[in-house]
């Protein structure tokens, strides 16, 4: 089936944490579907350099430095744009990997900040806009750890979990207007930083995650089901894709070579 050519209205998909991984990669899959992207991320030197580099392939990016959790900042930002086609909410991420019983308080917090309240500021602050599009998609990429838990993860699937019930509730709250909402749910993903991250820059622990795994999936392969999803026909709505490596069968059962 061919992908459906974005509409006029519906030619520019915001993407945020977009100065790297998944957030990257969707940027440029959905510019070569056609979109105007604006491309969003708190390091502005990143995002200005995607954009320079998609803009000298002939696309049209541009580059705004914005801090998901800081309301005002992304109130200000939503008000640059009458109407959107496409936000896709990636900004977010995990830190530490400790069990309930000794997790950092503090680390729970920036996770539910950046993941659940920076989905709910963004999201909120365009949903207008996406309406006025008369043919807006709100993606959210949550993580197969919004579906299930594991041991030393409980922060993070939590605030996954919480980013999951904000996808499935504001599906629910806006059936009959113009505006799908997609959820995209990856599992065992292999990115520059994620696993850094989390971990706090520890690259032996987080080359660890990955260890003996054949294949983990790339920020690409994730691109690639956003892309896929958001170019359906408008009146097609993937409420929720789960995407693994062939190696993960579940969070907790991951086939390794060694
Ligand atoms: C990433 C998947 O397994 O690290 O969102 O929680 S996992």
């Amino acid at each position: 089936m061919t992908a459906a050519v974005p509409s006029a209205a519906s030619r520019i998909a915001v993407v945020t944490g977009a100065s790297s991984g998944i957030g990257a990669a969707t940027a440029r899959q959905l510019a070569e579907a056609g979109y105007r992207v604006v491309l969003t991320a708190r390091r502005k030197d990143r995002i200005e350099a995607l954009a320079k580099e998609l803009t000298t392939a002939g696309h049209s990016a541009t580059a705004y430095a914005l801090d998901v959790t800081d309301r005002v900042a992304v109130d200000e930002f939503a008000t640059a744009f009458r109407t959107i086609g496409v936000l896709v909410n990636n900004a977010g991420g995990a830190l530490g990997a400790d069990p309930v019983a000794t997790g950092d308080p503090d680390e729970w917090r920036r996770m539910y900040d950046t993941n659940v309240l920076g989905t709910l500021n963004v999201t909120q602050a365009l949903l207008p806009a996406l309406t006025a599009s008369r043919d807006g998609t709100v993606v959210v990429v949550s993580s197969t750890a919004g579906h299930a838990t594991y041991e030393g993860g409980a922060g993070y699937v939590a605030a996954k979990h919480a980013e999951h019930v904000l996808a499935e509730t504001l599906r629910l709250e806006i059936v009959g207007t113009p505006v799908r909402v997609i959820e995209i749910a990856p599992g065992m993903v292999r990115t520059e930083e994620f696993a850094l991250t989390r971990f706090g820059g520890d690259a032996q622990k987080a080359a660890k995650v990955y260890d003996g795994v054949a294949e983990p999936l790339t920020a690409d392969d994730v691109a690639d089901t956003i892309a896929w999803a958001v170019t359906r026909p408008s009146h097609v709505n993937v409420d929720l894709l789960v995407v693994r490596p062939r190696a993960q069968a579940s969070n907790t059962k991951v086939y390794r070579e060694r």
